[in-house]
């Protein structure tokens, strides 16, 4: 049978299932990640477990998000991650060394391997041909520990490229005007693989902002073929052995066929306050700005800022403007210092931040009062830079020099000659920021350090056959883990400490929820369509469960966030019939009852005591999703013996 590049690996990974669409497969995972926000949870989960060492061929925990250490919480969420993945077999980047996702494209990646990483944007291992995703922390924790990853099976999309990118055109371009064509729901059940003649034309960090921002349509994942490019980049970190060529049978039949000719690609720009906003950048040109961040896992490459520095280079930013450039990683900031680029973008007056995420997440760098914020970034969600008011925009790094330079919103064809940059042969490699676990002879003698900061993982409780719950909050669509549990330098240190952060739940949408949802017992929240989009934040669902959430019912979820949610044991279910999304009020008092049955046959009936208006909501879980379910979450599950 002729198969596309995601279908062979999941075939060669397969634990149990069918690969039919829609289906359930059981995945091995090859290599696992974690960054610090969503990590501390992660090994605090692992270590409740049992499992003396992980099981995976490399698993690797990143400090990147929480490195702003403004009293203990950090810098004590640090050495917890330090001496607990010593202790378990897993490596450690230290703080400051890089952005996760671009230190493991750099260093660890490998074509056909698997990767589960506790943060939504691992897909951008896809850019070196590795079928990457983003999972709860607990999904990560187990498959640390061995067990498999189970998705659901998702159709499969092809975005076929011809012609070369024009000067000034980019790979955020790309993703940019995927999104437009798409939206943030448009690759939602679909895995994104990108082939045809212009592949060839993009190296491996350009790939990777697009396999990156892949999950800001919503898709499983995205890859790209791993060919003659990749094997040089692989040489270039001095790591060729892991080369291994991959790609689609020619007669591979793919859901979805997308062409996108890159020669006809302007430089475009997201909109407030989602990545699908999607415009050209030409159209906004009276627009004035205020801040420019140059950086993420979007776009922090060795490429990136060797371009940015050459647009830089003997100039001077706009005084209105301020700019900021967060290279991604060490071995990035290292080789821009060693060839005097980093100079070229000092001189400009630019403030270069730590290899870290940054603004990216509100740590810091927060825009002006309803300041315009032109971000190379991957979110622009409402409240996320850490100004309420802020207005955030989407550009390529591009963009954001010439914006930066002028003042005003710029599209960068128009600026005069393009640079060029060249990428040297060999890439400087020092892993002297990744500490090796310690011998697993040592393993009892290793102390875990906890600091304060760590709370208890808070209990779910198991399902009864009925319940009475109070409709605690309804919302629209597209809400993000972003609203349900927002980031930012503010909160973020208290990531292992629920309690704490439950205070700060749905502030966006609504700052009583907290109280409301706490004093109502058990709760239910309605949503609209792709509930739970962005983040693979699993908070968004621990916290809920801590505050008394046992349902939520929407008009569709996000992937990942659907499987938090039955990680930790509330039940999400579909509207049967939309219309009845706008016959529920806040307050009203449901009454769920049949769980078991509904739950095997597919549908849950509920009734609201409040108008006596009864309604169905759909779900489809298999048999283990259930069991989970019924135990009260993943965890529960796992203790009593649940694979
Ligand atoms: C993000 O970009 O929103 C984050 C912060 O990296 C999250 C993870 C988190 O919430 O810690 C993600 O994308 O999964
Ligand atoms: Fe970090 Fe931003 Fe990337 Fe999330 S999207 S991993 S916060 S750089």
């Amino acid at each position: 049978m002729s198969m596309t590049i995601a279908q062979k690996i999941i075939a060669k990974h397969l634990v149990s299932g069918d690969m039919t669409p829609g289906s359930e497969v059981a995945l091995r995972i090859d290599q696992t990640l974690t960054q610090d926000a969503t990590g501390t949870m992660a090994y605090l989960e692992f270590e409740t477990m049992g499992i003396p060492r992980v099981k995976t061929e490399f698993s690797i925990a990143y400090v990147d998000h929480n490195t702003l250490q403004c009293g203990f919480e950090n810098g004590d969420d640090h050495r917890y991650l330090q001496t607990v993945t010593a202790k378990h077999g897993v490596y450690f980047s230290r703080p400051g060394n890089g952005i996760c996702h671009q230190v493991h494209l750099e260093r660890f990646g490998k074509p056909g391997k698997t990767l589960i990483g506790s943060d939504s944007h691992t897909p951008t291992g896809g850019g070196i041909g590795m079928l990457a995703f983003g999972a709860g922390g607990l999904d990560v924790a187990v498959a640390m520990g061995g067990g498999a990853y189970y998705i659901t099976m998702p159709k499969m999309f092809k975005v076929n490229l011809t012609g070369k990118l024009n000067p000034y055109v980019t790979a955020k371009d790309v993703s940019l005007e995927l999104l437009r064509i798409l939206s943030v729901k448009g690759g939602v059940g679909a895995i994104v693989e990108w082939g045809g003649p212009g592949v060839a034309t993009l190296s491996v960090p350009e790939r990777g902002t697009i396999t990156n921002m892949g999950t800001e349509l919503g898709a499983t994942t995205s890859i790209f073929p791993s060919d003659e490019i990749t094997r040089q980049f692989l040489a270039a970190q001095g790591r060729e052995e892991d080369y291994v060529p991959l790609s689609s049978d020619p007669d591979a039949v793919y859901d979805r066929v997308i062409d996108i000719d890159l020669s006809t690609l302007k430089p475009m720009i997201a909109c407030p306050h989602s990545p699908d906003n999607v415009v050209e950048v030409a159209s906004l040109k009276d627009v004035k700005v205020d801040q420019v961040c140059i950086g993420s896992c979007t776009n922090s490459s060795l490429l990136d800022l060797l371009k940015v520095a050459a647009m830089l280079k003997g100039k001077t930013i706009h005084p209105s403007v301020s700019l900021s450039v967060s290279p991604g990683s060490r071995q990035v900031l290292t080789m821009l210092s060693d060839c005097g680029a980093l100079s070229d973008i000092l001189s400009s007056g630019a403030r270069v931040l730590e290899c870290a995420c940054g603004p990216c997440i509100g740590m810091g760098f927060s825009p002006n009062s309803g300041g315009v914020s032109l971000r190379t970034f991957n979110r622009n969600f409402l409240g996320r830079s850490g100004t309420k008011d802020g207005q955030v925009y989407l550009v390529s790094p591009e963009t954001a020099v010439a914006s930066a330079l002028t003042g005003y919103i710029t599209d960068p064809t128009t600026i005069g000659e393009p640079v060029s940059v060249t990428m040297p042969e060999k890439f400087l490699v020092n892993d002297s920021a990744v500490l090796a676990p310690v011998p697993a002879e040592e393993y009892e003698k290793t102390e875990v350090l906890r600091g304060p900061n760590i709370k208890e993982f808070p209990k779910s409780k198991p399902f009864t056959d009925s319940l009475n719950a109070k409709l605690v909050l309804k919302v629209g669509d597209n809400i993000t883990t972003d609203h349900i549990m927002p980031a930012g330098a503010k909160i973020l240190p208290y990531r292992s400490n629920i309690p704490y952060l439950s205070k700060f739940c749905f502030e966006v949408c609504d700052p009583t929820f907290s109280e409301r949802a706490k004093a109502a017992g058990d709760g239910v929240i309605i949503g609209g369509s792709n509930y739970g989009q962005g983040s693979s934040r699993e908070h968004a669902a621990l916290v809920p469960m801590y505050l008394g959430i046992r349902c939520v019912i929407a008009k569709s979820f996000a992937r990942i966030h659907v499987a938090n949610l039955i990680n930790a044991g509330i039940l999400p279910l579909t509207f049967a019939d939309p219309a009845d999304y706008d016959k529920l009020s806040q307050d009203a008092d449901l009454a769920i009852e049949n769980i078991f049955s509904g739950m095997e046959s597919g549908s849950i009936t509920i009734t609201d005591r409040t108008t006596g208006h009864s309604f169905t909501a759909n779900c489809s879980f298999t048999d283990r999703q259930r069991a989970i379910l019924k135990a009260g979450g993943l965890l529960n599950y796992t203790k009593e013996g649940g694979q």
